[in-house]
């Protein structure tokens, strides 16, 4: 049995591996960044790419050396050998992969940890979401509400309630990494702290009907002072169905129903 080139091969997938890492890095994935998270995450992200890069290699590598090492030559009409397993080599496949799993998931739940920790001055903004639009309730200021747009401070946590008042919807604003459901309900949290003033998309990320496409709304990212003024100058509190969510909704519209029609509200028997 032939041995194995193992330093040609091994120096073979570093360089792949590494030419490929490189290349990766030069795309700029998640475009711009404007939230305490996106360092932590990109970051996670191009250690990702990286691993994967050299497991690829180190899989491309193997593979390319087997087909043109051990191609069959012209008019040979033997059979393979009769190979039936290596105990060994199965091993080793079994556990480096695991530990690399392992590591990385650990990484992850220390990024996701470190981005989910609760700030004592975080302040809360509830978002509601319904075919096809986005409103926002500030229950620190009066309840107010403002529909379509989005504002609230730099620098500063906010503990974004997300509410859904018929289908799934899904919270993003790219600048800020943090994705998350809006499931109707219950009542979900996505913790961002942005941390560059501007003005941003709120994009809806869950198929949710015919309109989804459209279902965006302006976010605007300002000092303290201005998102104070912004907020006193509101003028409507968050109308009450929208506090419900379509479950409680249902329900006091059927103990109603109860309440007025007797027999006909009920509809089922009640004996
Ligand atoms: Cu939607």
């Amino acid at each position: 049995m032939t041995r194995l080139p193992i330093l040609k091969l091994t120096l073979a997938s570093l360089a792949f591996g590494a030419v490929q890492s490189v290349v990766l890095l030069q795309f700029d994935w998640f475009g711009g960044a404007a939230a305490s998270a996106a360092g932590p995450i990109d970051l996670l992200l191009d250690v990702t790419i990286v691993v994967s890069s050299f497991i690829f290699a180190i899989c491309c590598v193997a593979l390319g050396y087997a087909l043109i090492k051990w191609r069959v030559k012209p008019g040979d009409e033997s059979d393979g050998l009769p190979i039936h397993g290596n105990t060994r080599l199965e091993v080793i496949w079994t556990v480096i992969p695991v530990i690399i799993v392992v590591a990385l998931a650990g990484y992850s739940w220390a990024v996701l940890d470190d981005i989910e920790s609760k700030d004592a001055d975080r302040i809360t903004v509830n978002v509601y979401s319904q075919q096809f639009a986005w409103t926002f309730g500030y229950p620190e200021s009066g309840n107010k509400w403002s529909e379509g747009e989005l504002h609230v401070p730099v620098d500063r946590q906010i503990d974004f309630k997300l509410h859904a008042q018929d289908v799934i919807h899904s919270f993003w604003v790219p600048e800020w990494r943090i994705k998350k459901d809006n499931v109707p309900g219950i009542t979900t949290d996505a913790l961002v702290t942005p941390d560059k003033v501007g003005t941003y998309q709120l994009i809806c990320t869950e198929l949710c009907g015919a309109g989804h496409a459209t279902m965006r709304a302006k976010v605007v990212v300002e000092p303290q002072a201005d998102y104070d003024k912004w907020v006193a100058g509101l003028e409507q509190e968050v109308p009450g169905g929208l506090l419900l969510t379509a479950d409680q909704a249902l329900e006091i519209e059927q103990q109603l129903q109860e309440k007025e029609g007797g027999i006909e509200g009920s509809g089922v028997d009640e004996t």
